[in-house]
């Protein structure tokens, strides 16, 4: 279809980035007509130089799924069955009529899932489609992952985006607190082949440092491995800050001509003594210092934090002390420290000052809890569908979301979802949510679509960009179209209108974002789709002056170079200055304190994991990715087990305040003493789904113990970590039982 493929009678083969994850990996991948018959990494892909991890290379097989939706589904009778694209989308316009009828917007929620910032269409259309609905009730994956960041960045640098990301190329020292990225492969830093580059940063002469209670497959390759009590990271790096402060280290370099707060950061880490910090931690005192003044020595060096600190109960404490530490040790926007991505398609900074930042503009009806960034958190959902009275939400829409393995209190988001008047979900599986929907929209797959990953470019250790046309025919409308008819439809225009006015409202809108004209939409291709258009108009804006025909024309990407020092001017704080110590964050490190003091006797604390071969919850239907032993063991120290009685294998019964779930134990000192371990994304096997190979390797929804109360009070973000749990050995399961 495009010039960038290799071709041989029918074989050929096309280059794309992979839109699986964060990495943004190049893929090499072989057609024969529209079947795949081999991925490879891109061995030339400017960003990733042919790295690629197994489910990349299962691109083949998601593409070829026979359970991967090709046509709506309408529920009829309690089935789905299958429909045209017209009948679907009447469905649609008569499930939401009579409830947008009812003259209040807020009865339809709309719950974003994480692909849906792994495509062109979802960042920009899903917008448009959030507008159309007018709802306040908009929930999405990030209050279950980074939300915390984005608060802290938006309290700090005044755009919830600016999201400083470790410039691991150049760096000497990196501390990561929380994340795993040889296996996940990195979040909120975009770094295709992190395994490759931490090793390429021992190998220059560096230090890498995991703090993690578990031994993880990262911490097992650090020069150092912190084990740590789950749930006391902030407490951790308080304790730093306080270091550097009282040992005459704390210098913010060139940072201080355009910062405030130092001062009042120093007093507020005052409780933070590493006395009560070793013993609420289990780090030793001494580590804990020498770890902030290796930091502070070091030539460059950068903290990180990810999942385990964030999705967490301090997780915006978290997320604010690791720049801080940054910060104060000169290392905030310097080369080899942590840098403010570059992104080819938005815009060159003015200069510092912008609107600010502000959370709580509305609040949640049921649980009074704050809006942040447009949204409220996925964690009151339910509560928002089952609790009756004015502004109850009686449908929901959903793109490209699994909540009901995602989500806390996994069974309550059952509960939920089954008590609907009407759900709509955009989704290429009928899977463990779809299954309550009323219509299914499957979007076309990754081949079928094009892709330049908007959102991750903006984390990204390098400038780069990369634009994958579709190399096959799509079996149906393409994403944007879908969500374009969506919001046609939640506009009452109707099912029968033209997405044409639709795309135009978006185009209008792109150029107004980007502080352009209208008049570059003359410049664009009228033939390419208007999603193609919307991108082409971001990338002639942005910083680079691109155009989509000029990278359309370098299959591999091109490399735009290393990221250069971007403050003050990316600063968006309404004085254009850099604020170290936000009021809010100040006033939450109150509540931390109060929670200074050593572990009660016998306490467990669950905390996640990911493997290789997973992508969240929705791509267990591919047999080489789901099958092996143990993916849902309860990992769980020999102390801890004896004290039980445990044995390696035996079946427990892991339960919170909120619920419970059965699993195998086992017994490893891979995590660290009052740590119990279980992997979220599971817990398949469900009436109704449409996942042949997931059902027959269900495992256990972790998320049936994470407690949907248990929320971060400043950025709304449910604590997936650090959840205290029992653990005691099954009853044996009688005749009756079900398998
Ligand atoms: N293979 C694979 N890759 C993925 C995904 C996947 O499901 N599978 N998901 C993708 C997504 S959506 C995301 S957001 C990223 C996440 O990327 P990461 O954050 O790098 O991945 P996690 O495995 O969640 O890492 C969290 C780490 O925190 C640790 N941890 C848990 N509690 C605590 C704590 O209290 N303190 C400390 N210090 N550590 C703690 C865990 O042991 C774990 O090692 O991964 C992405 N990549
Ligand atoms: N306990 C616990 N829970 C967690 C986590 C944890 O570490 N521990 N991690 C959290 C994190 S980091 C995340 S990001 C969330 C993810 O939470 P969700 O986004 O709710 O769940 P996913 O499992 O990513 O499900 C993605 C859905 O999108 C569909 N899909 C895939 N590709 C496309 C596409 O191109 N278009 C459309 N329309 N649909 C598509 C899939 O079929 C699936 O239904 O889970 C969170 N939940
Ligand atoms: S690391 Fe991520 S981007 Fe790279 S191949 Fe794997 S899933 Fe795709
Ligand atoms: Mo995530």
């Amino acid at each position: 279809m495009t010039a960038d493929a290799t071709t041989s009678s029918d074989t050929r083969t096309v280059f794309r980035t992979c839109p699986l994850c964060e990495a943004t990996c190049g893929l090499a991948i072989t057609l024969e007509g529209d079947t795949v018959t081999h991925v490879r990494g891109d061995a030339d892909d400017v960003f990733s130089r042919g790295f690629i991890c197994p489910k990349g290379a299962a691109m083949k097989e998601l593409h070829a799924d026979p359970d991967r939706l090709r046509r709506p589904l309408v529920k009829r009778d309690g089935r789905h069955v299958e429909v045209s694209w017209a009948e679907a989308y009447a469905a649609v316009e008569a499930g939401l009529k009579p409830i947008l009828g009812g003259g209040d917007p807020n009865a339809v929620a709309i719950y974003l899932g994480n692909p849906v910032i792994h495509t062109l269409a979802g960042p920009i259309y899903g917008r448009a489609l959030i507008k159309a609905l007018k709802t306040r009730n908009v929930f999405s994956a990030s209050t279950v992952d980074q939300m915390a960041k984005h608060v802290s960045a938006g309290l700090m640098f005044g755009h919830p985006l600016s999201i400083p990301v470790p410039d691991i190329d150049r760096t000497d020292c990196l501390l990561i607190f929380g994340a795993n990225p040889w296996v996940s492969n990195g979040s909120l830093w975009t770094a295709p082949d992190l395994p490759g580059r931490l090793k390429a940063l021992q190998a220059r002469g560096g230090r890498f440092v995991v703090v993690d209670p578990r031994r993880t497959e990262t911490a097992e390759r650090a020069d150092e491995h912190v084990p740590i009590r789950p749930g006391t990271d902030a407490h951790m790096l308080c304790a730093m800050i306080r270091v550097l402060f009282e040992e005459g280290r704390a210098d913010l370099g060139r940072l201080a001509a355009f910062t405030d707060g130092s001062d009042a950061v120093r007093a507020a880490v005052e409780p933070f003594a590493l006395d009560v910090v070793a013993e609420t931690t289990g780090v030793p005192a001494e580590t804990i210092r020498r770890l902030a003044l290796e930091l502070a020595d070091a030539d460059s060096g950068a903290t990180y934090g990810r999942v385990g600190v964030q999705a967490a109960r301090f997780g915006t404490l978290c997320a604010w002390a690791a720049d801080v530490l940054n910060a104060l040790t000169g290392n905030l926007d310097a080369p080899g420290g942590a840098m403010f991505a570059q992104a080819a398609h938005t815009p060159a900074p003015t200069g510092p000052g912008g609107r600010g930042y502000k959370t709580g503009r509305w609040r949640s009806r049921v649980r009074d809890l704050p809006e942040v960034n447009g949204e409220l958190p996925c964690a009151t959902l339910p509560d928002e569908i089952l609790t009756p009275g004015e502004g109850q939400v009686r449908a929901l829409v959903t793109v490209a979301g699994n909540p009901a393995l995602s989500n806390p209190h996994g069974r309550r988001v059952d509960q939920a979802l089954g008590s609907l008047e009407f759900m709509v979900s955009v989704d290429c599986y009928l899977n463990e949510t779809t299954r309550f929907a009323d219509v299914v929209l499957p979007p076309p797959p990754p081949l079928a679509r094009g892709h330049y990953d908007l959102a991750f470019m903006g984390f990204a250790v390098r400038r780069v960009a990369n634009w994958s046309p579709p190399v096959i025919e799509p079996e149906g409308p393409d994403e944007s179209e879908i969500l374009a008819k969506l919001a046609l439809i939640a506009q009452g225009m109707g099912a029968e209108a033209p997405a044409d006015w639709a795309h135009a409202a978006v185009l209008q809108r792109v150029c107004r974002q980007q502080g352009a004209s209208t008049d570059v939409l003359g410049e664009v291709d009228p033939t390419r789709p208007a999603v193609e258009r919307a991108l082409d108009v971001m990338l002639r804006t942005g910083r680079d002056g691109l155009t989509l025909d000029a990278l359309e024309a370098q299959p591999h990407g091109v490399d735009l170079g290393p990221l250069e020092p971007a403050l003050p001017d990316t600063l968006s704080t309404p004085d254009g200055r850099l604020a170290l110590g936000p009021t809010p964050i100040l006033d939450d490190l109150k509540r931390l304190a109060g929670d200074l003091g050593p572990p009660p006797e016998g306490e467990l604390r669950l905390i996640g994991r990911r493997h290789p071969r997973t992508n969240n919850s929705w791509m267990h239907n591919i047999e080489r990715l789901a099958r092996g032993e143990g993916r849902c063991a309860l990992l769980i120290h020999p102390d801890d087990a004896d004290a039980r009685g445990l044995s390696n294998g035996d079946r427990v019964v892991v339960a919170s305040r909120v619920g419970e779930v059965e699993a195998e134990a086992e017994l490893t000192d891979s995590v660290a003493h009052g740590t119990v371990c279980l992997p979220h994304g599971w817990g398949h096997g469900r009436d109704g789904a449409r996942l042949s190979v997931a059902a027959r390797h269900p495992g256990v929804n972790t998320n049936d113990l994470t407690d949907h109360l248990d929320l971060d009070p400043l950025c709304g973000t449910a604590a997936l970590n650090a959840i205290p749990v029992t653990v005691a050995r099954a009853e044996p399961a009688t005749e009756e039982d079900p398998a």
